[in-house]
């Protein structure tokens, strides 16, 4: 009887727990981009840093991104949905030049070059042959936890990437304890 008691103490705590992790969406993200990470490989000298800040209630992502000897002139930039090796669509513009970006899709200064800027659900587009939905900047932070997000910096001389990264997230510590969660 005792046992059983301790049983379904823990196991309801293992339930609080899971659901207090499962909320914790906020952390940082961050990748290195580079010619040979593009699918295929490209051996070209270009490379870059993506780094993010993602707000814990999952409504932003604040991110800078700068780039340094690139080949070719810099068209665009994006976040992808694929796992690492795969060209998967785009959910987010960081940049353009093209003139194909969503209303507000700022420049891509030449290399070197730097942006920054602020992703907030109103700026994901959707995937759909991959299952995202417009707005839907919960499942590209999903994505982005597990690993499979990816930056592109995509130039005239290599358009569909030069310089790529798999983004890797970093939750945050999760603060205090059961029932500290507002
Ligand atoms: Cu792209």
């Amino acid at each position: 009887m005792r046992k059983q008691a301790i049983f379904v103490v823990v196991a309801v705590m293992a339930l609080v727990w899971g659901a207090a992790a499962s909320a914790q969406v906020g952390g940082t993200a961050a990748t290195r981009l580079r010619a040979f990470d593009e699918v295929p490989a490209i051996s070209a000298p270009g490379a870059g840093h993506f780094s993010a800040t993602i707000a814990d209630d999952g409504s932003a992502i604040e991110y800078h991104l700068s780039y340094f000897n690139v080949e070719g002139v810099v068209a665009q930039s994006h976040i992808h949905f694929a796992q690492r090796g795969v060209n998967g669509g785009i959910t987010v513009f960081l940049c353009s030049n093209l003139g194909n970006g969503p209303v507000g899709t700022q420049a891509c200064p030449t290399s070197p070059g730097e942006i920054s800027g602020t992703i907030h659900a109103g700026d994901v587009l959707a995937v759909n042959s991959q299952g995202i939905g417009a707005g839907e900047l919960f499942s590209v932070l999903r994505a982005m936890r597990a690993g499979i997000t990816y930056v592109n910096l995509h130039t005239d001389q290599f358009p569909s990437g030069e310089i790529r990264g798999q983004i890797v997230f970093t939750p945050n510590p999760i603060i205090g304890s059961i029932g500290a969660e507002e």
